[in-house]
């Protein structure tokens, strides 16, 4: 197939239902995205977000998810995907691949009173390969469209949107692949950079005094680029002193103790900012760490409701392993096939403190999940508790933190950054016991990995 031609024999075959394009319904094409998870999740290139908090990205006008089509417009071998639209231009009706095959959709946007950057920006959950895709623009003047090879930016840059709007200030857009490659369009959006979001939440709310204390921005992200600067303001005087270049994290030893209203802020690759606060107790405590390079500095697998049957037990494991570690060469491997419909794994460690003492204790740690969407989703299980975990009832009576394993939306396993601080007094046996696992709810195979287990155990304030 000539892919110079294709674009203008398919711009004769589509320019006659240019006319009747976005006209008809001007208002559909600036509905909000369906959901803010999907506008934050997976776009290619982002950093992932590390917690399932909705980061609402700035300026929603002139945006649209791959799903907000304009059905007035011409389409062809798309699929709707949680994440936006699939573009499948080998798909022949059949099965059979179809090697001169074409997909498109197309966008229009509202653009009444805008007079920003004269740029189109599309973001792809799963790009097409480089040249095979174009970006058709709907050039009213000369009634024609305008044919754009995709750059690799997906950034279109245009000398003037004037041409391409119609008289109701409204840009008719069509995606267009080629090739044999399936790709995934999640948004498109004119205008300028949007701002980047920062994001402290995977930073504890306690530090032990005179101890390494992890700084976390990893939650932060850019939705139209990447975060080039994160600088912290250590003592909350509006200077942000502490510079960590491109690093998204960076520990940092507090003292004296005290109560710290930390800054954090992030800067994009255009030079756009914004700021994010946390409020951190730094006091005389018990801090434990384990990266899993040298074994499992004394956390130990366990688990629950494994048992089918009489001499019956579904598959799990958990191990150290190298398949995937978020720090050196090991992290902790957990997976199972679910039979159950509740099995629970985990590990735990036991810390020796005073009898009958009230303790805050937070457990940070970077969670691996490859679970993008709804099915299959598990929850994470993370607690303190004053005796032995060793059951189902024994975790589920304890109020452990509960949070489903979804990671955003990203292809493949993605590092999570997680926190929890919990109040829990010690018995009569001065045992705490801290656990990180996650718990079967859908009936499933499932794999994760956990790395890095900082835990700070302090007097409760
Ligand atoms: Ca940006
Ligand atoms: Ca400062
Ligand atoms: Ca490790
Ligand atoms: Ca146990």
């Amino acid at each position: 197939m000539d892919l110079h031609k294709t674009p203008l024999v398919i711009g004769l075959l589509l320019s006659v239902c240019l006319a009747a394009a976005c006209a008809t319904s001007p208002d559909s094409a600036i509905d909000a995205p369906q959901t803010l998870s999907t506008v934050q999740a997976g776009v290619q290139g982002f950093a992932p977000p590390s917690t399932l908090e909705p980061v609402p990205p700035p300026d929603l006008r002139r945006y649209l998810t791959g799903m907000d089509i304009d059905f007035t417009l011409p389409y062809n071998n798309q699929w709707f995907i949680p994440q936006g639209v699939q573009l499948e231009p080998a798909w022949d009706g059949i099965t059979l691949i179809d090697f001169a095959g074409l997909a498109y959709v197309g966008y229009s946007f509202d653009l009444a009173g805008y007079e920003g950057r004269s740029r189109l920006q599309l973001g792809w959950y799963d790009p097409p390969p480089l040249k095979t895709a174009w970006v058709g623009l709907a050039n009213w003047g000369l009634d024609r469209w305008d044919w754009l090879a995709l750059p690799p930016s997906a950034n279109v840059e245009l000398d003037s949107l004037e041409p391409y709007l119609n008289s109701e200030d409204c840009l008719s857009t069509i995606v267009l692949a080629t090739g044999t490659t399936e790709s995934e369009l999640h948004w498109l959006r004119v205008g300028d950079n949007l701002k980047p979001c920062a994001n402290m939440s995977g930073t504890a709310d306690i530090a032990v005094l005179g101890q390494p204390f992890t700084l976390s921005a990893l939650s932060s992200l850019d939705l139209d680029g990447t975060l080039a600067l994160y600088e912290w303001d250590i003592d909350g005087d509006g200077e942000y002193e502490l510079n960590a270049g491109d690093a998204a994290q960076i520990e940092h030893v507090f003292e004296p103790a005290g109560e710290y209203h930390v800054g954090l802020r992030v800067t994009d690759d255009m030079g756009a900012t914004d700021i994010d606060f946390k409020d951190i107790a730094v006091s005389e405590g018990i801090y434990d760490f384990a990266g899993f390079e040298t074994g499992w500095q004394g956390w130990a697998p366990d688990v629950a409701d494994v048992i089918v049957g009489l001499g019956d037990e579904i598959y799990w494991e958990i191990d150290l392993s190298t398949k995937l570690p978020f720090s050196g060469t090991h992290s902790v491997w957990l997976t199972a096939d679910n039979r159950t419909d509740a099995c629970k794994l985990w590990v735990e460690k036991r810390f020796n403190l005073a009898p009958d003492t009230a303790y805050t204790v937070n457990i940070s740690y970077k969670f691996a999940s490859e679970i993008g969407g709804e099915i299959g989703t598990w929850t994470i299980i993370a607690g303190a508790m004053n005796a032995d975990p060793e059951t189902g009832y024994d975790i589920f009576d304890q109020g452990l933190n509960r949070e489903w394993t979804y990671n955003g939306g990203v292809p493949g396993f993605t590092w999570l950054d997680k926190t929890y601080t919990m109040d829990v007094t010690t018995g009569a046996a001065g045992e705490l016991y801290l656990l990180a696992g996650v718990w079967g709810v859908f009936e499933v195979w499932q794999t994760y990995y956990i790395d890095d287990i900082t835990v700070q155990i302090v007097p409760a304030g």
